[in-house]
């Protein structure tokens, strides 16, 4: 395993390096989707019993990861994804303002801010449909080397990459590539008709060549089956290894894009979905993303009960609203949770 790899992967409560023995065999790449349903559907106290069981035997069990999140480009971009406000073809709905790329220097003021307010990981986020060499992708390099400097994980998703350009992130020193698979391969055409699911995962399969960890999740709310949900975990529980962190985002309805008007994700479904994510990924961190604005504190405390164990934190996510960080850091210390330290993050990501 090399060092880009064991920088996303957390120290379990023993604080002895990866998953070992009898932990190594919680770790199934042959899950079938069937097996994922029936996990989806346990009674809720046996679903979140073993959630939390493999949850305490792969991590340490009361901390909570900080990673805050910036638009580094914001709008105008060409993919049609119909959740996503940024998309150029909803523009005119939605109001999104098109902006070039930010300027390093305050990307890098952008990250200080989150590291003083208690963020370890600090996410990139560009509308971009692929990545193209250039000015911007240097800036973006000089981006992660700043945010590398600082002490903090570096996190970017730019959309697609050749192998060549993950290789640079990786040389740069990049922590995690977020790439959503966002939803099943079968629901995948209802939701995204400019690229395919065939062509995340090649995306996905670069940047575990580069070295860089993954960041891989989706949305839950766009109209998707259970069946669906459970596919696209079962694909990423698959994978091998597995991505080191997933992000399960609830859809947020941004007036102006196609899904606008569908009904808000249940709260209990948000819950099975961090359960089953858990269960059937134990070693990867499961993080609370986009939605959680509108979920209440307590669907929040029992999704960090289900096995989340990182937050988007910082008062915007992309281009909407995220939770108020003073509450936030109530609710974890409320619950009784830690947020996880910059020295632990530190040990994490640059020791044996
Ligand atoms: N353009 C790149 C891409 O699509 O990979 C990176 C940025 S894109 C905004 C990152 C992720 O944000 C998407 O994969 C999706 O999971 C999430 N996202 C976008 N709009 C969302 C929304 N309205 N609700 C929930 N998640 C959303
Ligand atoms: C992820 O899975 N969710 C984040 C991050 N990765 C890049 C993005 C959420 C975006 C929500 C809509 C918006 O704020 O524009
Ligand atoms: Fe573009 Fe990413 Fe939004 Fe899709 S999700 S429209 S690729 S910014």
């Amino acid at each position: 395993m090399n060092e880009q790899m064991q920088s996303e992967q957390t120290p379990p409560a023993n604080g002895s390096g990866g998953p070992k023995g009898s932990a190594k065999a919680d770790l199934r790449h042959d899950w079938s989707a069937q097996e994922v349903v029936d996990i989806m559907g346990l009674p809720l106290t046996e679903l979140i019993f073993r959630a939390q069981e493999l949850h305490r035997k792969h991590h340490p069990e009361n901390t909570v990861q900080l990673a805050s999140l910036l638009s580094i480009k914001t709008g105008a971009c060409p993919e049609d994804c119909k959740y996503c406000p940024q998309s150029a073809h909803y523009a005119k709905a939605t109001g999104v303002d098109r902006q070039a790329l930010m300027d390093v220097g305050d990307v890098l003021e952008k990250a200080e801010q989150a590291r003083a307010a208690g963020a370890t990981r600090f996410c990139m986020g560009a509308a971009w449909r692929e990545v193209r060499d250039g000015p911007d992708f240097d800036a973006v390099l000089e981006m992660v080397r700043g945010v590398k400097a600082l002490g903090l994980e570096a996190c970017v998703t730019l959309g697609m990459l050749s192998q060549d350009q993950a290789d640079r992130l990786a040389e740069a020193g990049l922590t995690a590539y977020n790439h959503n698979l966002d939803t099943s391969p079968e629901f995948y055409g209802e939701i995204i008709s400019t690229r395919t699911f065939q062509d995340r995962l090649d995306t996905l399969a670069r940047v575990r060549q580069s070295g860089v960890t993954l960041c891989s999740g989706g949305i839950i709310g766009m109209g998707e089956s259970e069946l669906d949900r459970a596919r696209m975990l079962q694909v990423l529980a698959n994978l091998d290894p597995q991505p080191e962190s997933v992000p399960i985002n609830a859809l947020v309805p941004v007036p102006g894009t196609p899904l606008a008007n569908r009904a808000p994700v249940d709260a209990i479904d948000m819950v099975r979905m961090v359960a089953t994510a858990r269960i059937v990924m134990p070693s990867s961190r499961v993080r609370l993303s986009a939605g959680r604005h509108d979920f209440s504190r307590e669907t929040q405390i029992l999704c960090l009960l289900a096995g989340a164990n990182s937050i988007f934190y910082g008062e915007k996510l992309l281009t909407t609203a995220n939770n108020d960080t003073d509450e936030d850091l109530a609710m974890i210390s409320e619950a009784g949770l830690e947020v996880e330290s910059h020295s632990k993050a530190a040990r994490g990501a640059d020791s044996a």
